[in-house]
């Protein structure tokens, strides 16, 4: 049968919008968990909120708190959703419009709608360059820092207990080639800004996980590089970080990436939830849904990528409404989009990954041999990023060491995953504490990045 016959069979039982209110009158006070439990039950796939949860995904999308009057875009939104992002009403500028001064009405407002629905909320952003209030703006050095670490224990203490994910720390790299931090006031208050926010969003709210969320990061390029870079750094060092959002903003100029799935994949196997965190495609009918189910399936097939949320209900709520780039046509009606969304969700042909594939055994490696080693490569004029990958041989490591030799002129900036001894020639890269250690035949991967030409050859490995 196909999902349309579902989808259509499912509504005519009842009404979903009136099953939501018969389930919340009948439970009363239990936990809003249970309550989103209850009603994937009853509506099994037909809808994105449903479908996704057969998955073990959430679908979400952003709201605008001034919509919550308008009953065809409250209908979809309790309908199809179960997570929301208030679109701007969380951000620095609505929420502390003076110094030291909270204003939550219109993010309340999102974050009640959202609890008497069942539905769970992304917080979005508490520390950003942009939409920061003019006070905020024309701070620096310590006094902003103060404030910014203010900002994010106060908002994160006020909604303590309410948001499954925060968006702690938004788009703080560069466009570009260079995988460089934005420069930005934040980023001239010294470069462990990011951490310090971090830290002061766990303390503020242990139970919400801790992102990262950026653009231009949904494929393999020196900006998603550079935020792996990050991202490694802050595991090794016990940042608090739960996970990476991906906002995948596209159109034509800048189209899902071939390498979107891969690019999701690398950053759950630093051990921390991917998540599709802005999506709106620009478009129209069979390209633009080809192009979300292919999103949709690439999060299926990351264990870690634990939700989607789309930018948006109708293509008259976007951003980039221009560019049509979401699910709803400006009437509220389903388009190919949303169709061929609901029946990625549905399909899961693809089974979702249950071992990370840094423990997955790679090809057999030569007998006896103690360890291999393989390079990939991100380049740009003037520089790249290397990405080793050690495989134990059949006897197991307690620890490696690859050697890399680089061209005269070409040195080593940065390293991940591993410690590098010298930057130029010939460079020793030897284990950090947590993936010497490895079984025959498992993998592990670290990086680096270098200044001036990349090297070439395989990298030799021994291991001890
Ligand atoms: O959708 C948001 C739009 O209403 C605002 O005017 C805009 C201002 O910066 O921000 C939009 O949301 C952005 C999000 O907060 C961060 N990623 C990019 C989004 C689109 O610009």
């Amino acid at each position: 049968m196909s999902s349309s016959a579902v989808r259509d069979r499912g509504s005519a039982r009842v009404r979903p919008g009136r099953r939501a209110a018969l389930i919340s009158a009948t439970v009363g006070t239990v936990a809003a968990g249970t309550v989103l439990a209850l009603a994937t039950a009853a509506s099994a796939g037909t809808t994105l909120a449903t479908s996704a949860a057969e998955k073990g995904r959430y679908f979400g999308t952003a709201v605008a708190a001034n919509k919550l009057s308008d009953s065809t875009y409250v209908g979809i939104l309790n309908r199809e959703f179960n997570m929301v992002t208030p679109e701007n009403e969380m951000k620095w500028d609505a929420t502390e419009p003076s110094q030291g001064q909270f204003n939550y009405t219109s993010a309340d407002r999102i974050v009640s709608h959202a609890q008497a629905n069942g539905m769970r909320v992304r917080g979005h952003a508490l520390a950003w360059h942009s939409q920061q209030p003019g006070w905020a703006q024309n701070l620096s050095g310590s006094a902003l820092r103060s404030a910014m670490v203010n900002h994010v224990t106060q908002v994160a203490t006020h909604y303590q207990g309410k948001i499954h994910s925060w968006d702690v720390v938004n788009e703080a790299f560069a466009d570009g080639g260079n995988g460089a931090r934005r420069d930005s006031n934040l980023q001239r208050t010294g470069n462990d800004w990011i951490e310090v926010a971090f830290r002061a969003a766990r303390t503020a709210d242990p139970g919400a996980k801790l992102c990262y969320n950026d653009y231009n990061t949904d494929g393999q390029n020196a900006k998603s590089n550079a935020v792996y870079a990050m991202v490694s750094d802050f595991k090794a060092r016990g940042v608090p970080i739960d996970c990476v959002g991906f906002q995948s903003h596209f159109n034509s100029a800048s189209p899902v990436p071939g390498d979107y799935q891969a690019n999701l994949q690398r950053f759950a196997n630093l051990g921390l939830d991917v998540q599709i965190t802005e999506l709106d495609i620009e478009g129209s009918g069979t390209a633009q849904a080809t192009s979300y189910a292919t999103v949709v399936k690439a999060c299926l097939a990351v264990s870690r990528c634990t939700g989607i949320s789309v930018w948006g209900i109708r293509d008259t709520d976007s951003w980039r409404a221009s560019g049509t780039p979401l699910l709803f046509d400006g009437n509220g009606n389903k388009k190919a989009a949303y169709t061929a969304t609901l029946d990625a969700l549905n399909g899961g042909t693809t089974p979702p990954t249950t071992v990370p594939p840094t423990t997955t055994p790679p090809t057999t490696p030569p007998p006896g041999a103690g360890c291999t080693a393989s390079l990939s490569l991100q380049t740009w004029t003037g520089g790249f990023v290397a990405t080793v990958r050690v495989t134990a041989g059949s006897s197991g490591t307690n620890g490696w060491a690859a050697t890399v030799t680089l061209p005269a002129g070409t040195a080593v900036t940065n390293a991940w995953n591993a410690q590098n001894s010298g930057t130029t020639g010939t460079v020793r890269f030897t284990n950090v504490g947590y993936n010497g250690r490895l079984t025959a035949g498992q993998s592990t991967e670290f990086g680096f990045q270098g200044a001036g030409t990349p090297p070439s050859g395989t990298p030799s490995c021994t291991a001890s």
